[in-house]
């Protein structure tokens, strides 16, 4: 089949080499030049783990174009952001990828689509924009994108997949197409079920990251070690609480539970999640500020930009939340990440960016931290703050460094 995936970000690249590999000819449409260019270069916009090696099996059989062309399939894989603002998605990108295939699509054709919305939003807003040029049957399926950064390819390739399809000719074809690289099981739906289980996965994964974000800070004031309690709750045969942690990043968990609050005003448990998560980064802040309490003109650093450990994304990472809070509060705030590139105050030399620093606040738990050594660095005081309880405390206590981690509140 003729395929063109629209959106080659983190979702739709990977996906299009697979579909290239697996034989399809696969046209990989995006707005951004300089992502078509290179990648028509033969290079890569972005690292992930196997992408270079599956990028030269499935040359072959792909190109990228920022111009929409006839194909039988589509596939839209863009981003579907929130406005902050109004705490609804933004779904511009969706609604521009649907008007331009409007443009091109014939009968017959088939439309899928990848990015994450809330619910009724293929029935409602897509569907109709794919059809306003006049044709009369469109083949269309919701099928959520299910990948994890740094496991991108794997998890594609073997996870389970649901296929949300308008009809029963819509799901046959959809299934089709993820069966020619899917190992995991496919489970057919309709698209507004799709729609509600992608936005479900996600929530379901905030709120028990609140939970556990909750039993930190209650651990904290009643004098326990919230980390040593759950690993004694988590051996029991029906319990796994999350980690605690400085909130919740990326691009999903953070977003998707408010396409579903502003689907219903009846919600409360999910939007109280969000505002647990989103209150962290104000908490490490707390830490920080009584760790350091009568330092003059304190400095900190913080080890970790993105959103979670091993990646190089930084999108809604909560460092940057604690940043803001910290800088409102009078500190300097020094940052450091080994990985992510384009924050243009990231010190990619750890040695810098600690020099002369009062506290250092472990925000990401990227595994290259655990291996620090302590000894090269010279900060001005030696303070650490662990939002992940992730580092060895004894080999930094052992170098002089006061210890505190977020959720242990034993004195
Ligand atoms: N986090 C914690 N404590 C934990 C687990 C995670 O604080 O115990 C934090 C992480 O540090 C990070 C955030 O939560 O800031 C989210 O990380 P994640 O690894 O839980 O998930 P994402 O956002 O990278 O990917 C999620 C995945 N969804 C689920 O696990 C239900 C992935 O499968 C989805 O494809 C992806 O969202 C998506 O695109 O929707």
């Amino acid at each position: 089949m003729e395929i063109a995936m629209i959106g080659l970000g983190y979702i739709g690249l990977p996906n299009a080499l697979l579909l290239a590999k697996a034989g399809h000819k696969v046209l990989g449409i995006d707005i951004r030049k300089d992502i078509v260019d290179k990648l028509n270069a033969g290079k890569l916009p972005f690292d992930e783990p196997g992408l270079p090696e599956l990028f030269e099996k499935a040359k072959a059989n792909f190109r990228a174009s920022a111009r929409f062309e006839h194909c039988d399939a589509y596939i839209i894989a863009v981003p579907t952001p929130v406005n902050h603002e109004m705490r609804i998605a933004d779904l511009r990108a969706v609604r521009s990828a649907a008007e331009s295939i409007a443009e091109v699509i014939k009968d017959g054709d088939t439309v899928i689509l990848e990015s994450t919305v809330p619910p009724g939003a293929s029935r409602d807003l897509i569907l109709p924009i794919l059809m306003k040029n006049g044709a009369k049957k469109v083949l269309y399926a919701h099928c959520p994108e299910r990948a994890i950064p740094g496991k991108t390819l794997t998890e594609m390739t073997g996870n389970d997949r649901i296929i949300g399809g308008l009809d029963k000719e819509s799901t046959k074809k959809a299934k089709g197409i993820y069966g020619s690289f899917v190992t995991g099981q496919l489970f057919e739906t309709d698209e507004t079920t799709a729609e509600f289980v992608k936005l479900m996965e996600n929530t379901f994964r905030d709120v028990n990251i609140a939970i556990a974000n909750e039993f930190a800070l209650i651990s904290e004031d009643i004098g326990i070690n919230v980390w040593e309690a759950r690993e004694l709750a988590n051996k029991h045969p029906r319990v796994d609480i999350l980690r605690p942690g400085p909130g919740v990043g990326g691009h999903c968990i953070a977003i998707d539970p408010l396409f579903m609050v502003a689907k219903s005003p009846r919600t409360k448990m999910i939007p109280l999640a969000r505002e647990v998560n989103d209150l962290m980064s104000a908490h490490v802040v707390r830490h920080i500020k009584e760790m350091l309490s009568g330092v003059h003109s304190p400095v900190v650093t913080l080890l970790g930009l993105a959103y979670k450990g091993n990646v190089d994304d930084a999108r809604e990472s909560p460092a940057f939340k604690v940043q803001k809070v910290a800088e409102n509060e009078g500190f300097t705030v020094k940052l450091h990440d080994p990985f992510v590139k384009g924050v243009p105050d990231n010190e990619p030399d750890i040695r810098k960016a600690v020099k002369g620093s009062d506290a250092l606040v472990l925000i990401t738990d990227h595994d290259s931290f655990k291996e620090l050594d302590v000894d090269e660095l010279s900060p001005r005081r030696k303070f650490l703050l662990d939002t992940r309880n992730v580092l060895d405390h004894d080999r930094w206590r052992n170098a002089g460094y006061t210890v505190r981690v977020l959720g242990n509140g034993r004195k």
